[in-house]
């Protein structure tokens, strides 16, 4: 199949990667565009997106924003069948209620604290910390017994929330007392074709202890 996908994004955007991940894991060809801060300030990248955020995926000329928009455009169109988003209304509200978490407590926890220490995003690292620690405390009860977040078979729900968990320590937020959240981590890792996201260096200790956190794992 030639690509008729145009993914605009970055190697480390979590928001990214769910995209990324999902497309590899349906076999769609597409053609990536790095998209830096450079280009997302520009009038061209705007015209796509005005709010100037990744991912944006272009499919011929229509254009798609908003990672959870793009997850379900993608299976929708070319993997109705597929499971990774169940048309059972019941089933799909599971698969939802991830994608709104990893709109909210997921970016504004993990995400967030990760932004700040790496890049210097303007924002309470105390606060991050605080949120993440809610959701993680969530997520290791609600994975006790299951092996996927939403169903007991992989949907949108898990590549959501993937990235920004899976490098949550990248933000010194440390998923060491979080046994069933690694193991679902490993059990996503292990999917056919997942793609993983590159990783950035955890921060030193002495930068945890100059910013008030404890060091992660
Ligand atoms: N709700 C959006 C959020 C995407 C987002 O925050 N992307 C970040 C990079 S990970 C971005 O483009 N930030 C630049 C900006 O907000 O100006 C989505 O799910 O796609």
């Amino acid at each position: 199949m030639s690509p008729t996908l145009t993914l605009y994004g970055t190697p480390t955007s979590g928001h990214t990667h769910r995209v990324e991940a999902l497309l590899s894991m349906l076999g769609l060809p597409y053609v990536y565009r790095e998209a830096p801060a450079k280009v997302r300030d520009s009038a061209a990248f705007q015209k796509l997106n005005p709010l100037g955020q990744i991912p944006v995926l272009v499919d011929h000329e229509r254009v798609f924003c908003d990672s959870g928009a793009i997850m379900i455009y993608l299976v929708q169109k070319y993997a109705p069948d597929s499971g990774w988003l169940p048309t059972h209304p019941a089933e799909a509200a599971q698969v939802y209620r991830w994608l709104f978490i990893a709109a909210g407590e997921l970016r504004y926890g993990p995400a967030e604290a990760r932004g700040i220490w790496q890049w210097n995003w303007t924002g309470e690292h105390t606060t991050a910390k605080e949120i993440s620690a809610n959701l993680l405390r969530f997520m290791e009860q609600h994975l006790t017994g299951r092996k996927f977040l939403a169903l007991d078979h992989p949907t949108l729900a898990d590549l959501a929330c993937y990235g920004y968990i899976a490098h949550a320590p990248e933000g010194g937020i440390s998923l060491a007392s979080c046994p069933n959240i690694r193991g679902w981590l490993k059990r996503v890792e292990a999917l056919p074709n997942f793609k993983l996201m590159p990783d950035l260096p955890i921060p030193s200790a002495a930068k945890s202890s100059a910013r008030s956190v404890v060091q992660s794992g």
